[in-house]
């Protein structure tokens, strides 16, 4: 029963009339094509535990071989950067609270208007845009005394390690 299913379907796989044997050529000149394009194909298997090196590797060769990041990637990095020091700023902010440390005058202003933000945004990548405002206003917050108090004793609390 196999043998007869298999024998009919090969038979009716052979080209016979000459639009089927033009297109088998067709179909045989791609392969040939491939097969001499893949052997110019490196493949490399990047091994290594979480967190070792594989994905900067990786970005690494993509920045130096080929066109570096798209748009779209570009786009996605400046809303991590953007997040991730919106994040790293509010964990100091944290930290000052836990360790009493109290903002000077000129920055509490500065800090409610920060918070206001980050609460309003709530991190939303669709709705997520660093103002030159709120950016300015962080980085003095950043280079206040009482941050930097609370930047030095990092070690005491969870900060990402991207913050400075
Ligand atoms: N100092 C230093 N840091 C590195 C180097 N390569 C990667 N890193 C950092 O190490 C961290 C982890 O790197 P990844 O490339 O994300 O690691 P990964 O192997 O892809 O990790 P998983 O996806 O979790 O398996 C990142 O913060 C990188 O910036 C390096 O050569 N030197
Ligand atoms: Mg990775």
């Amino acid at each position: 029963m196999g043998a007869a299913a298999s024998s009919s379907a090969h038979k009716s796989d052979t080209p016979s009339t000459p639009i089927e044997k033009a297109v088998s050529r067709s179909i045989d000149r791609e392969l040939a094509k491939e097969k001499i394009e893949m052997a110019n194909v490196f493949k490399i298997l990047l091994l290594g535990g979480s967190e070792s090196g594989k994905t900067t590797i990786f970005k690494q060769m993509r920045i130096l071989h080929l066109d570096g990041f798209t748009r779209a990637d570009k786009i996605n990095y400046r809303y991590q950067i953007h997040s991730n020091a919106v994040d790293a700023l509010n964990q100091l902010i944290e930290a000052c609270q836990k360790f009493r440390i109290v903002h000077e005058s000129s920055i509490q202003g500065y800090v409610r208007d920060f918070l206001k933000f980050r609460t309003q945004t709530n991190n939303d990548q669709n709705d997520f845009e660093l103002r030159s405002d709120v950016a300015d206003k962080m980085h003095r917050i950043w280079i206040s005394g009482p941050i930097q108090m609370a930047y030095k004793r990092r070690w005491e609390f969870t900060l990402l390690d991207s913050a400075k």
